[in-house]
């Protein structure tokens, strides 16, 4: 907004010195409280403040962007992430990718923004996207495979996304069936898989990636705050977003690879050894209805298999899960 660009305007002009709320709120032309809202909206997003009585405030340290040299320096990959593009603010990253997509851009093409003004989940639910915090990426795949095994994909990414956080945290999150991935029962991550087909073939699968990383509790919106966490939550500490990226991308590449030369098995090993649902009662919400039971495993094609009390098994395609 106006306000913002001359708030920011008068820090960078202040340099090391403090600015007084009042006369900030006299530069800007709001009051002291409009002040105080704006800079703690600044926080969120970030910036370090520090607040001084009778002196003001002054910026300490400005957030810290992603750049797309940052991930090719040191990536590890031969596909994924080798044409990336980077954008400040985007809508939705998934919606940049099927443009590129659509003009032709190779597979392993990354989009990845700082901010989604509307970033999105499954069945059009928003997916909070908030400033310099998160990993809001989406990938172009291209595999040679029938459109029906795309949602495989999904247990694919969530395998990776995983074994990423593992190897730097060492926090050991947990599945949930299909495409949540929860530290201590918390959203950290979701995954969305859209497919562009022609009747028998895929022409692109476009992978969402949404980590959240280094918010702190206070950037959640109220209805948030009982689902979702951040790794910086969970960890303490703030993660370097490139240096994730970059491994997400890399396990992503390894298990990609792994599953288009051996099928889904290995892939299925791996996705149960993180599953938290596998064994305990749930309910998958679904469009036809609520069906409650125990959920038994995926089957080799990665679809739920679900028993009822009954004694009698579904298979559940496409649910919502709520851990009983
Ligand atoms: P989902 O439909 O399984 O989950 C969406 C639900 O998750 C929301 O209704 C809300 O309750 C909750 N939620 C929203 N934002 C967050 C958040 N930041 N952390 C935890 N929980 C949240 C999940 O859909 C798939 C999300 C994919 C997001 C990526 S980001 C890059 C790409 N671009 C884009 O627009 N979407 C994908």
């Amino acid at each position: 907004s106006e306000l913002r660009k001359r708030l920011l305007d008068a820090f960078t002009n202040s340099g090391e010195d403090f600015l007084s709320g009042q006369y900030l709120a006299e530069l800007i032309g709001c009051s002291r409280t409009a002040v105080w809202k704006h800079i703690e909206e600044l926080r969120k997003e970030g910036f370090e403040l520090e607040a001084v009585r009778r002196k003001g405030y002054r910026i300490v340290k400005v957030p810290e962007k992603i750049t797309a040299n940052e991930v090719r320096l040191g990536l590890m990959t031969k596909r994924l992430g080798q044409n990336i593009h980077y954008e400040e603010s985007v809508d939705s990253t998934q919606k940049i990718a099927l443009q590129l997509s659509l003009d032709g851009a190779p597979e392993g093409t990354v989009v990845i923004a700082e901010e989604q003004t509307r970033g999105r989940g499954r069945m059009a639910r928003a997916w909070f996207s908030p400033k310099y915090t998160g990993v809001w990426m989406s990938v172009i795949l291209r595999p040679n495979l029938l459109p029906q095994k795309a949602p495989q994909l999904t247990l694919v990414t969530a395998v990776a996304v995983v074994q990423a956080i593992e190897e730097l945290t060492s926090i050991k999150p947990e599945i949930k069936w299909p495409n949540d991935i929860l530290i201590n029962g918390k959203k950290i991550t979701g995954i969305l898989t859209e497919l562009q087909a022609e009747s028998d073939r895929i022409n692109s699968v476009i992978i969402g990636i949404g980590m959240n990383v280094n918010q702190e509790l206070e950037a959640y919106p109220e209805e948030l705050l009982t689902i979702a966490t951040s790794l910086r939550i969970e960890s303490g500490n703030r993660l370097n977003r490139a240096e994730l990226i970059r491994l997400v991308l890399a396990k992503l590449e390894h298990l990609y690879d792994l599953y288009l030369q051996e099928g889904f098995q290995p892939i299925k090993l791996l996705w149960e050894s993180y599953a938290v649902s596998i064994g305990k009662m749930i309910t998958a919400r679904m469009v036809q209805g609520d069906l409650y039971g125990k959920a038994l495993g995926i089957t080799g094609d990665g679809v739920l298999m679900l028993e009822d009390e009954a004694g009698k098994v579904h298979f559940v395609y496409s649910a919502d899960i709520e851990l009983q």
